[in-house]
């Protein structure tokens, strides 16, 4: 497929996919979305890939919404269209997705970075949910996803006043999982997907799935459900290989099984 809006590419493993509109500072669109989602919906049916990258610019990771693309609608067709829901589609991505992100992740570039399994952030990274200052609220999960990544007070300070934070003040906050040098960052981030790549896929997605688990239900729940998929892993081709490999000594060969 052809795409216009993205650079879809592959490193090994790892599918990257790289948000392309630099003269809107990739301001997310209909057809970004479109695309974003063909492409990372053909790397999760690929099987020859093993873990996802999505990044940005230099200069920006995404702006935000497109507020060109938003501006004259009105309620009626914020509301028929369901505007904004078919971003969701993301995170149902089975595999792992590392958000690399340099320069600003705003409004619903900070949501969609929020969206991916965990983001890596060059010492540029500028996130904001700046939508109050357009005379409405993040509609894409901030107030939602923020609050839980950082806390009340840190998401109301965020939503409330439009301020950015800076990375090393993301990191600090738990909205970021390690923060690099800017010319660092895409080989951070390929280095962590090529690391999950090289793991057992089944192991992989499990383990995904559990964590994303702990946020959509109660503590005894998340424990039960979290046992009862690692007692299932012993079904695993690979849970054998991998405490094989651990006795003999030697590298694990993950079959994916
Ligand atoms: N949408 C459309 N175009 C954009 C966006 C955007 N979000 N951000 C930047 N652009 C465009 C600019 O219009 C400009 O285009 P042009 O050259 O044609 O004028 C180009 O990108 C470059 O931008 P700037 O000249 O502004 O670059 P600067 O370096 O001066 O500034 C900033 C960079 C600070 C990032 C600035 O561009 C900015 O403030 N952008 C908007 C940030 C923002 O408010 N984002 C939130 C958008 S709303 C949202 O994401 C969720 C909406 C939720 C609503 C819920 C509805 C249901």
């Amino acid at each position: 497929m052809a795409y216009e809006t993205i650079i879809v590419e592959t490193h090994g493993k790892v599918g990257i996919i790289t948000l392309n509109r630099p003269k809107a500072l990739n301001a997310l669109n209909s057809e970004v979305l479109k695309e974003l989602l063909a492409a990372s919906q053909a790397f999760d049916a690929d099987p020859e890939i093993g873990a996802i990258v999505l990044t940005g610019s230099e200069k920006a990771f995404a702006a935000g919404a497109d507020i060109k693309e938003m501006q004259s609608k009105t309620y009626v067709d914020m509301y028929l269209e369901d505007f904004f829901s078919g971003w969701e589609a993301f995170t149902r991505v089975r595999k792992p997705v590392i958000g690399a992100v340099a320069g600003y992740a705003l409004g619903g570039g900070c949501e969609l970075a929020m969206m991916c399994d965990f983001i890596i952030a060059a010492d540029t990274a500028k996130f904001g949910q700046p939508e109050i200052t357009l005379g409405v609220m993040p509609g894409m999960g901030g107030s939602q996803r923020l609050t839980r990544f950082v806390g009340k007070s840190k998401a109301m300070d965020m939503c409330l006043t439009g301020r950015m934070m800076d990375a090393a003040e993301a990191e600090r906050s738990g909205l970021v999982s390690r923060v690099v040098p800017a010319g660092e960052l895409l080989d951070e981030a390929l280095k962590a997907a090529a690391k999950i790549a090289s793991l057992s896929l089944p192991a992989v997605i499990m383990t995904k799935e559990a964590v994303n688990r702990s946020y959509e239900t109660t503590l005894s729940e998340g424990l039960r459900f979290e046992r009862r998929v690692f007692h299932s892993m012993f079904a695993l081709e690979d849970q054998k290989e991998g405490m094989a490999a651990f006795s003999e000594k030697r590298a694990p060969n993950f079959k994916n099984r």
